[in-house]
């Protein structure tokens, strides 16, 4: 009976080529998803699970340009006609990390929006219609803070930490 032969592995110039595009890829991801997690107010990454909020930007004729929120995890306020929360009021622990994901779903208008804590360096870019972005911070004092849009000064709201 014929032994059946091994071929030794060949390491080819287009597999070397894919090996690296893959690691790239990896790195890349590691990247940032180590960087997802350092918070807007701290340097290190912070690895501990972080309470998410979800913030919209919007415009009725009514109300003219307001935040809402329909998961209102934390948040208190007034509902609109819909049912989503008006410029609500978050209340929050003290020493946890936080995440904002915020968008723009200013349909009406489509003018831009941002949010910005400035007590916990929390600045979203200008963002366009139905762009969106993610910031975390970590609470790392109690108080009463604001959250604003710089364009609208009538979207704001309270962010209570205890
Ligand atoms: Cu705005």
């Amino acid at each position: 009976m014929k032994k059946k032969e091994k071929r030794p592995y060949r390491m080819t110039r287009n597999k070397a080529i894919a090996y690296a595009a893959l690691a790239a890829v990896v790195a890349t991801i590691g990247y940032f998803s180590i960087n997802a997690t350092i918070p807007a107010n701290g340097t290190a990454p912070v690895l501990s699970p972080p309470l998410n909020h979800f913030l919209k930007a919007t415009h009725t004729s009514k109300g003219g340009y307001l935040y809402v929120t329909t998961s209102p995890g934390g948040a208190k306020g007034i509902r609109n006609t819909s049912g989503a929360i008006v410029n609500p009021t978050y209340t929050m622990s003290k020493g946890g990390l936080q995440t904002m994901h915020f968008i723009n779903e200013d349909y009406d208008t489509h003018s831009a929006h941002n949010l910005n804590i400035d007590e916990f360096n929390v600045h979203t870019r200008d963002l366009g219609y139905f762009e969106s972005q993610t910031v975390s911070f970590v609470t790392d004092k109690a108080g009463t803070f604001q959250y604003y849009c710089s364009i609208h000064p009538e979207m704001k709201g309270e962010i209570i930490i205890e």
